[in-house]
């Protein structure tokens, strides 16, 4: 079928990376640690309010990462489980509702069931009520050992949603720092959650004319995520896991802050519609290495869906099989050409950047550049948006139509009744 050739074609350039490349299983073995961070955005980082800066355990880390500058989230509906089925899947979410409700019981390729395989510990971590986008059921299909869910936790620092990020991390480290090893442990933070209402002990920046604003309060709430996050790398080094753990860390999706008036510090233009759609998409991801190695800014575009395949790469995990749309990141050899296709049918290649009419007719999409903004003739954005349209047509017909189930035996179709397309 053209599904499967399409998704075949994903894999051989996956393949052929993995035949040529040093950093293809580098860190075989080691665990991994990746935390999913709520709501936050790539244009916080750097910044100061009041004389202090907002994110400074974030600063520090990802000048000794691997830093992904130019990196989107691919979320819609879905929000954090749409980020989760994206960045473990590498697959697309859907244009409405959520996978993870929809389709749990489908297969897919999630790297927690890859690492399952292998000899990995799996286990999910997320101080809220289990049912809540369907994750008790998702995450069984996802092979994860345990799913620490809100009840698992004592819930002695109360903050937003339920458990702080800060009690959150300790007692989930806890946890792990017992698990068997090699283990993949995925954290799935909820402080930094909407309205970003903290008590006044907790706000600890003067946020000056964004003070009583929910922009004043997004910036206090991320100070609070990232002295958490400072505490979980320490606790990780306590535990002698920093220098054996490839350790991830990315924001899920926007902040659905999308007053303008409440931007103009932190981007240069707030009536451009391709910068205020770089803003909204523009999550932060890092990688710090086990030996440190690799560190530095990466500015090729890049997304949630890469995200899978690139860890399975550092592991030496072959993505041969046609289960993933993502490309491994960090490598220097990776297509020029690939994009970051949005579930809407906007796309980036770094270069450019399609938002499409609410028609849908592509003639009719705006198509800019990414650099200054520019609004450029549409056909300078063909056929680009056709291949954008081409990935989300398939990952549907694959998710929807439970496919990969029939994509076994490195693409050879198995007769299970149903055809692929
Ligand atoms: C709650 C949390 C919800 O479990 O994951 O996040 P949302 O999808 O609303 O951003």
């Amino acid at each position: 079928s053209d599904t499967q050739r399409f998704m075949e074609n994903r894999a051989a350039a996956r393949s052929e990376l993995e035949r040529t490349d040093a950093l293809f299983g580098a860190y075989e073995g080691s665990n991994v640690l990746m935390v999913q961070v709520e709501s936050l955005q790539t244009f916080m980082l750097g910044q100061s309010i009041g004389g202090k800066e907002i994110t400074p355990v974030l600063n520090q880390l990802l000048k000794e990462s691997a830093y992904f500058s130019t990196f989107y989230h691919q979320t819609a509906q879905g929000r954090t489980s749409d980020a989760d089925f994206a960045v473990n899947c590498s697959l697309q979410p859907m244009k409405s509702g959520s996978v993870f409700i929809q389709y749990a019981s489908h297969e897919f390729g999630c790297l927690p069931t890859q690492l399952k395989s292998e000899g990995y510990s799996t286990n999910v971590f997320h101080p809220y009520q289990g049912g809540f986008w369907n994750r008790n059921v998702m995450y069984k299909n996802m092979k994860y050992d345990q799913f620490y869910s809100m009840k698992h936790y004592e819930l002695d620092e109360r903050l937003g949603w339920s458990l702080g990020d800060k009690s959150f991390y300790r007692q989930s480290m806890d946890v792990i720092a017992s698990l068997p090893q090699p283990f993949h442990s995925f954290l799935i933070s909820l402080t930094s959650h909407h309205p970003y209402k903290l008590p006044a002990a907790e706000k600890l920046l003067d946020t000056e004319e964004l003070t009583d604003t929910i922009m004043g309060d997004y910036l206090q709430v991320i100070h609070y995520a990232d002295a958490a996050l400072g505490e979980l790398i320490d606790r990780m080094k306590a535990e002698g896991l920093w220098d054996n753990t490839i350790f991830v860390l990315y924001g899920d999706h926007d902040n659905s802050i999308q007053n303008w008036d409440l931007y103009p510090r932190f981007m240069k233009d707030t009536t451009n519609a391709a910068e205020r759609e770089q803003v909204i998409k523009s999550v932060p991801m890092l990688i710090h290495l086990p030996d440190g190695a690799h560190a530095g800014t990466y500015n090729k575009a890049s997304g949630q869906l890469d995200m899978t395949p690139t860890i399975m790469y550092l592991l030496g995990l072959s993505t041969s099989e046609p289960k993933w749309l993502g490309a491994p990141l960090l490598t220097e050899q990776r297509e020029e050409t690939r994009l970051v296709t949005q579930r809407n049918g906007s796309w980036t290649d770094g270069h450019r950047y399609y938002i499409p009419s609410a028609d849908g007719l592509s003639a009719n999409g705006k198509c800019y550049a990414v650099d200054t903004g520019e609004l450029l003739a549409s056909d300078a954005c063909m056929p680009m948006t056709d291949w954008a349209d081409a990935e989300l047509t398939m990952s549907d017909r694959i998710v929807m139509g439970n496919l990969l189930r029939t994509f076994k035996n490195n693409g050879a179709v198995e007769a299970v009744g149903k055809t692929a397309s």
